[in-house]
Formats: structure tokens, C-alpha cells, sequence
């Protein structure tokens, strides 16, 4: 038996049981309910929080798990994921106030940023050689600068609209990101040998769409 550890209700929970459905995986889902069996897979199926997911799987309280790499990358677990997915694309972009003056990364020396994701941030600052004092918020990041709280932010972007309609300008992709299956380290022979079967299906799904 396998546990899978899905986000519950969020960007990424249709396409994900999508993606199991189309493995020819049969369950039944309800939105009360925060897991349910295979009908025909011996495949568990858990709902959560995406943030949660990553640990989750790392501890083994779930073999399986499906989670955007900007998630998983943050926690500090990269070293989880088994196979890209394909869907949920997006990318960690700072941007700054579409009237203030950028020329490039070195711009954002001794300023404030806001960003969701601290570690990924500050990884990709050091790597440029710049210092930024970074103030860590869980949501609503785009309206820190219009509020005095930071010069500039670090979030995710898809199409932009967000960004724009915030007054904001994309000036670095800092990491870009998509859905990823994950895998707890010590999976038994067994469960090992479910989890192909299961890679086998999800990658015969994304040949066929090509
Ligand atoms: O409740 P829970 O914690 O489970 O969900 P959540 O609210 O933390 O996550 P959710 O459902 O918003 O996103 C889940 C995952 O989808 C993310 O971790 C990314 O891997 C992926 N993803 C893909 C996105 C986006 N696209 C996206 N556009 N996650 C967030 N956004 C947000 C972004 O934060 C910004 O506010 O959408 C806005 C920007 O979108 P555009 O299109 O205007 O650029
Ligand atoms: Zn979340």
C-alpha cells in the first residue's frame, strides 16, 4: 500500500486527481473527506495543505506526495522529488515598483524585500553578491511595497496580472518551478515497486497529451 498526499483545495488539487484519474486510477473523492481508498490500485490518497505535504513525505507519514517545486525547494527537501509533472508552471520573480528605477540585481543592495520564500530568496541573493534584509509574509505579498513595507518583492508569477495590477514590474526570474511528484526515502521493495508502476502510467499520461 501507498499513501499519496495531495493538496486538498488549491491550484494544484484538480490536476492532480486528474493525473491519478487518467493513470486509470478509480477513487472516490468528496470535498469532506481528507483521504479515501483505490478502488482498484492499492493507493491511499490523502488531502492537505501543500506547505505540509513536503514534511509530510520526508518523515514517511505519507510515501507519496505531489507538490510544487518552489514548495518543496523552500522546505529543503529537492532531494524528495522522483518525477516532474508537467503542470502547475510557474515561476519566483522579484519585482519592484513599475516607477522606481532598476538597472539590475545590485539595484536591491541594503533594500527591504518581501517575499513567502526566505530561503530560496536568500540563496539566490548570495549567490549574486548582494545583501537585502528580507521580511518573510505568507500572503498578500504583492501589496508590501504600496504599503511602505519593502522596496521590492519575491513571489510567484504566472501570467503577471497580479504584478501589474499591483503596479509592479518583473525585473529577475529567480526560480522557476512546476508539479512534482515526491517520494519518502525509505519506501520497502514493495512499495518501491508501486511506485514504478505508478512513474510508468504518469509518464505514458504526459506522452500521450504531447
Ligand atoms: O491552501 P494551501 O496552502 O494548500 O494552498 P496555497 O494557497 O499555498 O497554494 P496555491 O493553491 O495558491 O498554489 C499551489 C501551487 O501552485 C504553488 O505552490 C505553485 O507551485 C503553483 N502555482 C502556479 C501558483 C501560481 N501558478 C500562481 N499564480 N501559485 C500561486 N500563484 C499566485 C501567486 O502567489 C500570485 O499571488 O497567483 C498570483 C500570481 O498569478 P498571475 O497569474 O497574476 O501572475
Ligand atoms: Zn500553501
Amino acid at each position: 500500500m501507498l499513501r499519496l498526499a495531495i493538496q486538498k483545495s488549491g491550484r494544484l488539487s484538480e490536476d492532480s486527481l486528474a493525473l491519478i484519474r487518467e493513470c486509470g486510477i478509480n477513487f472516490i473523492s468528496s470535498t469532506y473527506k481528507l483521504k479515501t481508498e483505490a478502488t482498484n490500485f492499492p493507493l491511499e490518497i490523502l488531502f492537505l495543505r501543500d506547505d505540509d505535504i513536503p514534511g509530510y513525505v520526508q518523515d514517511g507519514v505519507a510515501d507519496l506526495g505531489i507538490v510544487g517545486q518552489n514548495v518543496l525547494v523552500e522546505a529543503g527537501f529537492p532531494n524528495l522529488e522522483v518525477e516532474a509533472l508537467g503542470f502547475s508552471k510557474c515561476r519566483l520573480s522579484l519585482a519592484v515598483p513599475r516607477a522606481d528605477g532598476y538597472a539590475s540585481v545590485a539595484s536591491l543592495q541594503g533594500k527591504n524585500i518581501a517575499t513567502s520564500y526566505p530561503n530560496i530568496l536568500s540563496r539566490y541573493l548570495a549567490e549574486q553578491g548582494v545583501q537585502a534584509n528580507l521580511h518573510t509574509i505568507s500572503g498578500s505579498v504583492e501589496i508590501a511595497p504600496s504599503i511602505g513595507l519593502a522596496e521590492a518583492i519575491c513571489d510567484i508569477v504566472s501570467s503577471g496580472s497580479t504584478l501589474l495590477g499591483n503596479g509592479l514590474r518583473e525585473v529577475e526570474t529567480v526560480f522557476r518551478s512546476e508539479a512534482v511528484l515526491i517520494a519518502q526515502p525509505n519506501l520497502t521493495a514493495e512499495q518501491a515497486d508501486l511506485l514504478e508502476q505508478l512513474r510508468f502510467r504518469m509518464q505514458a499520461v504526459r506522452r500521450a497529451k504531447r
